[in-house]
Order: C-alpha cells, then structure tokens, then sequence
C-alpha cells in the first residue's frame, strides 16, 4: 500500500538546516515536511556544535525559538588563542562593535526548534526511511520513503536537501552539473563531554607543539574539550587519563589550572572543507552541511547552515507568495558568497592553530610568523573577531 500525502516544501533532514527553515516557512505561512531518518532521540542527543553567531542567536530569537538559549546558553564577549602557553584574548567587544557570540549545545537547539515544530502543529517525521527525491528537473517534483511501514509520497513544489554531508539528495544533481572542490586534512578531533566545572570562561583555542586543543563549555556543570590527534586513530588508544594528560599539557599557562572530571562522552571526527556548486538543481536546494563542510575550528558549521536557510526562506516566501522568482534562481550564488568566506576563515583557523604532521619547515616557519602576528596585530584580531561572531547576512 502507498500513502499520499502533499505538503508546499518537503525537507528531507532534521538538523539545524531543515528545521530551522521548516519553522521559517511556517512564520511565512508556507506548509512543510520534515523527513528524518533518525530516531527524535538520536538527533536529541548528538553532541556537535556549539557556538551560535551573533546573527543565529538574533534569529532564534526574534523568531520564537530562543527561550532556552537565552536563558541556559552563555553569552560570550571574547576566545583566548593561545601559543607557547601565552593567552591572547580576542576582545569581540571593542573589536566588532560589541558583537557577541552565544554557547549553547548544538542538539539543544534541535530539542527547541523540534518542540516548536510540533506545538505547533508542525509535521516532523522520525526514522523515515529510503527517502528519495523524485521529479526535481521538472515542476512536480516528490519526495518517496518508508514510514511506520508503509510507502509513502510525499508531492511537494520545491525540495530542500538538509540532509547533511551524507545524504541523499546532492546525488539528485546530475554529476556534470555538479563541481565539486574538496580539501581533506590530515587531522582529526577528538572531542569529549566531561562532568567537570569548565576551568575557563571563555573558550581557550591552544597551539601546542604536540598538537592542537580546545578548550569549551556546556553548563556550569560540563566542559567540552577536543585535542587534535591522527583522523585514523582508534579510540581505544585514548583511555580517559591519556586524554586529561595531553589536555594538561597542551592547554598549560602560567598560574592556570585545569580541572579533570568523568569523561562522559568521547568521539574521533576527520575534517575536511568541501563545497558543492551550485547548491540548486531544478527545484532541489541544498542547504547546510548538505551542500558544504567546514573543519569546526572556526566554530561555523551549524551558523552556515542557518545562514542558507535564511536566505532559502526568504526566497521561497517571494516565490510563493508574490510569484517573485529570482531569489531562488539566485539562491546558490548568494550562498556561496558567504561559503567560500567562511571556508577562507575556517581554513585560515585550522592552519594557525594544528600541527601541521608533514613537517614542512617553511610552512611552519610562517605559521609561527603567523601565530605572532596574531598576538601582536590590532588588525589581525579584528579580522578574526569580525569573522568569529560571523560577518551579517548579505
Ligand atoms: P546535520 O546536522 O548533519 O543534519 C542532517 C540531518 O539529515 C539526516 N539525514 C537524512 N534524513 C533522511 N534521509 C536521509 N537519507 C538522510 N541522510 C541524513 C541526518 O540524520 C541528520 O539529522 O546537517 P545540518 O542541518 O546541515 O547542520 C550542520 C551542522 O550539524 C554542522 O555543520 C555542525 O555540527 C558543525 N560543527 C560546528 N558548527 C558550528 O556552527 N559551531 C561549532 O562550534 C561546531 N562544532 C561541528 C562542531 C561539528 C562537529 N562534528 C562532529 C562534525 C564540532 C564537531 C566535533
Ligand atoms: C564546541 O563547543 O563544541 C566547539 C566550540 C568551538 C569550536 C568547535 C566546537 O571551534
């Protein structure tokens, strides 16, 4: 048996991109389907991201969503980048016109935008699987998965791919209209939650001769670290005392303490940077990590996917309602704007801070030279300050 159903965009992926664009769509009064294939508590619980730009905590705010951050999240006027054991603070405050960032876990903005999805009356659809775009070159495209065992279409008018780096619907674009530009590193993060008071107030991005690390908050309650170690490490050469050990070492200051507790949660995450052009195909749009990757030392991942939605809602919003075609026919160039700007940060981040395994003396040479001028640099700093806090919406 196959069910039919209809709704005005079909979104396939509940992470940031596609449920922030389906609450978008509903302020717009426009009809959405959110296909997830993931359980509700799965998404609930993943530990990303953490840091909200200026601009994404403003928008979940002013769109109703933002109670909870605003209430538990942490509002930050700075980050420490440190080299040699010598903090630098990057002061967002004086640096950006009093700017700030937001800390606040990625899986607790899902739990809020989910919630507000279903309040209001909202269709999120968990553990949907074989999901398939259909028909999106011509002016009926579908959407065709399983649900509760059963086959369902799903007829829409546009299809948003929020469906992260290994979805499906990228595929939907042919592969001789499709460029993509690619850069793997040859790094990894190892990234763990710790029931421990975080030992700082703001986060500490350290460059240490052993590798990388980053020191971030959850709560008063729980920090979030990484160290930089091999992409192909096996997790089980990193008991809980290895961890604390680099992590003592790496992050090590002058008159600093860092303070060790259970370590609760703990994964190994390869980077790369990609990017997809274009981001559309007929009446697919790409959005998010769907379409592009960035290595999360800039902290940009989950902001960029709010950022494409933004622009992807406010299109459709013309299209729908006005019949006003040309934002989304220039929804992909607008996007990639900022992309390739936060791809630039992204890397700039990555390469200023990890040791860098080919041990190439000249490149390191200028790192150092680099990692100076940070520390010395009013201009480099507001360079990394505008970025950091992320540059507004075009
Ligand atoms: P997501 O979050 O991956 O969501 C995609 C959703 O689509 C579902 N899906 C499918 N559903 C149906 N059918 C299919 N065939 C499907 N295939 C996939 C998936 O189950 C999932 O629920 O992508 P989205 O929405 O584009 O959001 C992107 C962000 O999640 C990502 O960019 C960030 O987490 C990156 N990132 C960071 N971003 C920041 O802005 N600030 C940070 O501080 C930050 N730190 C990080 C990060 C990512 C990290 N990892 C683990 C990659 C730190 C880390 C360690
Ligand atoms: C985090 O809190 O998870 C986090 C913070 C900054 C980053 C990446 C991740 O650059």
């Amino acid at each position: 048996m196959t069910a039919n159903m209809e709704t005005q965009v079909g979104i396939v992926g509940a992470g940031p991109a596609g449920l922030v664009l389906s609450h978008l769509l509903h302020k717009e009064g426009i009809d959405s389907v959110v296909l997830e294939q993931r359980s509700r508590s799965y998404v609930e619980t993943r530990v990303r991201a953490g840091v909200l730009e200026q601009g994404s905590s403003d928008l979940l705010r002013e769109t109703g969503v933002g109670a909870r951050m605003l209430a538990e999240g942490a509002v930050h006027e700075g980050v420490n980048l440190q080299f040699d054991g010598e903090r630098h603070r990057i002061d967002f405050a004086t640096l950006t016109g009093g700017r700030r960032i937001t800390v606040y876990g990625q899986q607790e903005v899902v739990k809020d935008l989910i919630s507000a999805r279903l309040d209001a009356g909202g269709t999120v659809l968990f553990e949907a699987t074989d999901v398939t775009p259909n028909g999106v070159d011509g002016e009926n495209p579908s959407i065709t998965f399983r649900h509760d065992g059963t086959d369902h279409v799903l007829g829409c008018q546009v299809v948003a791919g929020c469906d992260g780096f290994h979805g499906v619907c990228r595929g939907a674009i042919p592969t001789d209209v499709l460029t993509e530009f690619e850069r793997e590193y040859p790094f990894g993060w190892l990234g763990m939650l710790a029931s421990v008071a975080p030992s700082t107030d703001e986060l500490i991005y350290a460059f240490h001769p052993r590798g990388f690390a980053l020191h971030s908050l959850r709560s008063p309650e729980l920090s979030r670290l990484y160290i930089q170690v091999d992409p192909h490490e096996d997790i089980a050469n990193w008991p809980d005392e290895r961890i604390w050990e680099e992590l003592q070492i790496r992050l090590a200051s002058p008159g600093w303490t860092l303070h060790e507790g259970p370590i609760v949660e703990k994964a190994i995450t390869a980077m790369r940077s990609y990017v997809c052009e274009p981001m559309q195909f007929g009446r697919l749009y790409l959005a998010g990590d769907a379409a592009h990757i960035v290595p999360p030392t800039g902290a940009k991942g989950m902001n960029l996917a709010i950022a494409d939605v933004t622009i992807l809602a406010r299109a459709l919003a013309d299209w729908f309602h006005r019949g006003e075609g040309s934002g989304l026919d220039r929804y992909s160039e607008h996007c990639l704007k900022r992309v390739w700007r936060v791809q630039d940060f992204s890397n700039t981040m990555t390469e200023l801070m990890h040791v860098l395994p080919e041990r190439d003396p000249f490149a390191s040479r200028v790192q150092r030279a680099r990692q100076r001028y940070v520390a010395t640099s009013a201009a480099m700093q507001h360079t990394i300050a505008e970025n950091y806090v992320g540059l507004p919406l075009a």
